[in-house]
């Protein structure tokens, strides 16, 4: 013992709508602890800042906000939480976050007038993930899982053309999985995917994204 904290790992979990994100996310930190790795479950939207609140109303339609000013919401909803991810990911924590910079840019990017370059700038300079799991699924599928159509971009043609730009955003530290499988061999492929990131990044410093 020489006193030395290693970091945790941050791990993202992107997709569609209805892939499986929440559930693999909930197994894959519910794994780490029971082996005795300090892991905990973070989502964005976190929906319970005065930000999120906002965020929550327009994804239930209760609201409308205009599409520049919801990314930039969705955007300062992960910022108000760096202060704590930082903290949580120094002292040893491994944070598996369903959904980060990458939703915020699908899903902006698919909507009529907005470029990339644009969608990813507020995000620049966010803690960068250690491994980003790209779940897929084919849109049709999505559709037959349960509740899906219930919130604001629920509809299979706006879902096909968020999977096209999340094909745009594609990084060396992605891995695509198929969310077809079962859900405990898809479970199995990230839990040991996610061991070997942990080892390899805990004496690495933490990174800027897309900087
Ligand atoms: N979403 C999520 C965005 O449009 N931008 C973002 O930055 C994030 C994080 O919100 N359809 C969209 C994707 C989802 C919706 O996510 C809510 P969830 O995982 O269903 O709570
Ligand atoms: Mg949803």
């Amino acid at each position: 013992m020489n006193g030395v904290v290693r970091r945790g790992a941050l791990i993202v979990l992107e997709g569609c709508d209805r892939c499986g994100k929440s559930t693999q996310a909930r197994k894959l930190v519910d794994t780490l602890v029971a082996g005795g790795t300090p892991a905990e479950l973070w989502r964005f939207p976190e929906r319970s800042s005065s930000i999120g609140q906002l965020i929550g109303s327009y994804l239930e339609k209760k609201s409308e906000v205009e599409d520049h000013a919801i990314h930039l919401l969705f955007s300062a909803n992960r910022w108000e939480s760096v202060p704590r991810m930082r903290k949580l990911l120094q002292d040893g924590t491994t944070v598996v976050v369903d959904r980060y910079a990458y939703s915020g840019v699908a899903f902006t990017a698919a909507k009529e007038g907005f470029d990339i370059e644009w969608c990813k700038q507020p995000d620049r300079g966010l803690p960068e993930p250690d491994l980003v799991l790209y779940l897929t699924i084919g849109a049709e599928d999505a559709a037959k899982r349960a509740d899906f159509g219930g919130e604001r971009y629920e509809q299979t043609d706006f879902q096909k053309r968020v999977a096209d730009m999340y094909g745009l955003l594609r990084e060396d530290r992605w891995e695509t999985l198929d969310a077809s499988q079962s859900i405990k061999d898809l479970h199995d492929q990230i839990a040991k995917l996610t061991r070997d990131i942990i080892t390899r990044v805990e004496n690495k410093p933490i990174n800027k994204l897309w900087m």
